[in-house]
């Protein structure tokens, strides 16, 4: 709702109230239309001021009522009634004015700003597009440039820029609540025609065109297959093209067509799932509101390797002291310069203070004694990082929390060589660590709740979006990333070549296709999981070579490793660079002779695949395990499998995440598909229907928010 006070005997004031960012709910929005009219109906009242409870503006209209029938009064009549208002009516904006909430501050005359404060549209990151007059105001504002640059990337600006672009008249370091009474009373009486902002001329300059043509490529280009960017080019085109009151029918038609599209529907329930999963359980009880966090103001990093100077960065950047431990003077010194010129291109970039006086350098482990959390970042080997555990239990202090970054080892496995197994859990980071926002949280079965709170508020210490999932091989995301790559090496085997697959995949929405990231990441990385599980088979030949436990296995990564082709880092993976650590992707000749070569020699012959099925294939199969990982426990719901892949592993977000496109595919029609697939390869495990997508198929596939209430509990894990 919206309160309504007079001060100073002139200014009315109206009050947003909808905690947490006084959303533009229905009762908010006829508490403004409400406390609007009593303003002006008041004739000791002069001008106007419009603020938030709680120091916060308005976060827009309640996505939560999205799903629901519109309620209560529309947001742009509501605008329009202020903007016409013969009274001054200034914006006081302070901590966020974004989506609805900046188009109520355009529908004002004035707009004063705290210099703390955050102003956009970011519409666009929820698959809409300003729908309340922002993509008509905005241009007239402040010119097409920075309007279409604001509304199609959804950045935040702040209160400096937002100044100097024009959106706001003032900006203050004290209460912008008092200084717009001040101005409010300033400028009452004064004319407000040149404030109306709809009544300005549509923005006017000779290359409009070339402009709306370069943005609309770099949106195109950048998008990768979402249609809010490109419409909301469309929409500020309108601003130009057509008088106000028509651009505001365009702009109502796009914002239509994009409210009932699936990638809107995707992007919100994302929104939301990136907030639920900071609300964690485990299956034994275990919450994130019972569990209190350890404080923790000082840590270590053991092995400055890739991942170690990234989480080293990290750790520094979130304000603690940092010893960072690497056994080899010569390792030690080159990580040392690594790290100190991470800290330095972050801190420019970030513009802030450098933060390489947090980070001690040493070659002892004896140094971690007086820390509060070490994270152990060595190779990934068990039989050292159990080296590691023993030597860290018997030197740190009682309570100190031992986490490990291993990519999927056995978390409970590594407890078991200390004294305190219930402090022990893995804080998997992905690569570049101070770049990468996911973090996999990961406790065993001794894992205490406090010492699984620890680590997920540490997370969010480190600006990470930390989920919580059980202990298992390969955890959640490298555990999906399993069947998903395999399939991808049975298209190979089949007759598809690297880069029709990644084609497929990249016109599904990923920023890159499995292989490409695979030479990212380097081949060998994967290889030594498989030899790890006794996978790895050198030179073995003829049917046994393609079958391993009795399942369909491919040799093709092993072959290629084994010729030392470990992608970029070697300029030779499943693509050629031009040179050891290249980064461009280009067809390689030998590799197509290599793939014929091996289908001969193992009687395989090539033929035509079609892009749906190589999508659905290894698509499916990574669906199909994130179902299986519901149904084991190891993530809690849905939310957790789907932030996990995309903030970790590329999944387009404008596509939810595997398991909310399962939902918005259809689960009976994902069913059907691994069915026809398990039949024709019935050797391969990954393409086998868990019983849980079975189960909700059968029941009329529920909606995602309910899914979890069709998950068997497991037996504790905690
Ligand atoms: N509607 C409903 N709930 C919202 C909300 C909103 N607009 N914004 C935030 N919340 C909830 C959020 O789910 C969480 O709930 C709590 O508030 C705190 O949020 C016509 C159609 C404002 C920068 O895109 O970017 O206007 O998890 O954890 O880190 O053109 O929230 O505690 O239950 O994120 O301090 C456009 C979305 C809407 C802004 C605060 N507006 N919000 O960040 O807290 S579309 C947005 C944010 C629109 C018009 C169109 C951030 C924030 P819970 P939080 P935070
Ligand atoms: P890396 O080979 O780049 O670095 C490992 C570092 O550990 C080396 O610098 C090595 O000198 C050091 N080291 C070895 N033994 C040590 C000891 N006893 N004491 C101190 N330092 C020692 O490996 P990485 O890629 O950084 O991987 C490290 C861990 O993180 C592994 O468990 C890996 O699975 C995991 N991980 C890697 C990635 C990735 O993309 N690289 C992503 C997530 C997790």
């Amino acid at each position: 709702m919206a309160f309504y006070s007079r001060v100073s005997g002139s200014v009315g004031v109206i009050t947003l109230q909808n905690p947490p960012v006084n959303a533009l709910s229905a009762a908010v929005r006829q508490g403004i239309v409400d406390t609007m009219h009593r303003a002006l109906s008041e004739p000791e009242v002069k001008s106007v001021v419009i603020c938030g409870q709680n120091g916060k503006f308005c976060g827009g209209a309640d996505i939560r009522e999205f799903g629901a029938n519109m309620r209560g009064p529309p947001l742009v009549p509501m605008i329009h009634l202020i903007e016409a208002a013969e009274k001054p009516v200034v914006a006081a904006i302070e901590g966020v004015a974004l989506g609805g909430g900046l188009e109520l501050a355009l529908g004002c005359h004035y707009r004063i700003a705290h210099s703390k404060a955050r102003l956009g549209l970011p519409e666009v990151t929820l698959g809409l597009l300003p729908g309340a007059g922002g993509t008509q105001r905005l241009p007239r504002l402040i010119g097409v440039p920075a309007a279409l640059e604001l509304i199609t990337t959804g950045r935040h600006a702040t209160a400096a820029e937002a100044l100097q672009l024009g959106i706001v008249d003032e900006v203050t370091d004290h209460s912008a609540v008092d200084a717009a009474v001040k101005f409010a009373q300033s400028v009452a009486g004064k004319s407000l025609d040149a404030r109306r902002i709809s009544t300005y001329p549509s923005p006017r300059s000779p290359d409009l065109a070339e402009i709306f043509e370069k943005a609309m490529q770099e949106v195109r280009r950048s998008a990768r297959g979402a249609i809010a960017p490109v419409t909301c080019v469309q929409a500020v085109h309108a601003s130009v093209t057509l008088p106000y009151a028509k651009g505001m029918e365009r702009e109502r038609e796009l914002f239509s067509t994009l409210f009932t599209s699936g990638q809107a529907h995707a992007l919100q329930y994302y929104f939301f799932a990136q907030r639920a999963v900071s609300r964690w359980s485990t299956p034994s009880g275990a919450r994130w509101d019972t569990s209190k966090p350890r404080p923790v103001r000082k840590a270590a990093v053991i092995g400055l390797g890739t991942m170690g100077r990234g989480i080293s960065v990290s750790l520094a950047q979130a304000g603690l002291s940092v010893v960072a431990v690497e056994t080899q003077e010569k390792q030690l010194l080159e990580a040392k310069q690594a790290v100190s010129g991470m800290l330095e291109r972050s801190a420019k970039r970030r513009g802030v203070p450098l933060a390489d006086d947090k980070i001690k350098y040493n070659c002892s482990v004896q140094a971690v004694a007086d820390v509060d959390l070490v994270i152990e970042a060595v190779f990934e080997d068990m039989a050292l990082k159990k080296t590691i555990f023993q030597q860290l239990s018997g030197i740190c202090k009682p309570g100190t929390l031992l986490c490990t970054n291993t990519s999927g080892l056995d978390i409970d496995e590594l407890a078991s060589q200390t004294q305190s197994p219930e402090l022990v859990v893995g804080m998997h980071f992905f690569a570049p660590a101070h770049v990468m926002k996911l973090l996999e949280v990961v406790y065993g079965p001794r894992s205490s709740p406090e010492a699984l709170a620890t680590a997920m508020e540490m997370g969010k210490k480190m600006g990470k979006v930390s989920v919580a999932v059980g202990n298992c091989r390969g955890f959640v995301g490298n555990r999906m990333l399993k069947p998903y790559l395999e399939q991808a090496f049975f298209l190979l085997e089949e007759g598809a070549t690297p880069e029709q697959v990644d084609q497929v995949l990249e016109e599904f929405g990923f920023a890159m296709g499995v292989f490409k990231v695979s030479d990212l990441s380097g081949l060998d990385v994967g290889w030594k999981v498989r030899k790890a599980d006794g996978l790895v088979v050198p030179g073995s030949t003829g049917k046994s070579a393609r079958i391993r436990g009795g399942s369909r296995y491919s040799p093709l990564g092993d072959l290629l490793c084994e010729q030392g082709r470990f992608g970029q880092k070697t300029g030779r993976g499943w693509y050629h660079y031009d040179k050891p650590g290249g980064r461009v992707a280009k067809p390689d000749p030998w590799l197509h002779g290599f793939l014929e070569e091996y289908r001969a020699r193992h009687g395989l012959v090539a033929r035509r695949i079609d892009h749906q099925e190589m999508l659905e294939r290894c698509l499916y199969a990574l669906i199909n395990e994130g179902f299986q990982i519901l149904q084991d426990g190891i993530a809690a719901g849905p939310e957790d499998i789907d932030v996990i892949y995309v903030l970790g592993y590329g999944w387009p977000r404008h596509r939810g995440g595997p398991m909310f496109y399962a939902g918005l595919v259809g689960l009976d029609k994902v069913l059907e598909r691994l069915e026809h697939y398990h039949q024709v390869y019935p050797d391969v495990l990954g393409l086998k229907p868990c019983s849980l997508i079975r189960k909700l198929a059968a029941s009329s596939s529920p909606p995602i928010h309910r899914w979890r209430e069709f998950i068997q509990k497991p037996r504790s894990q905690l």
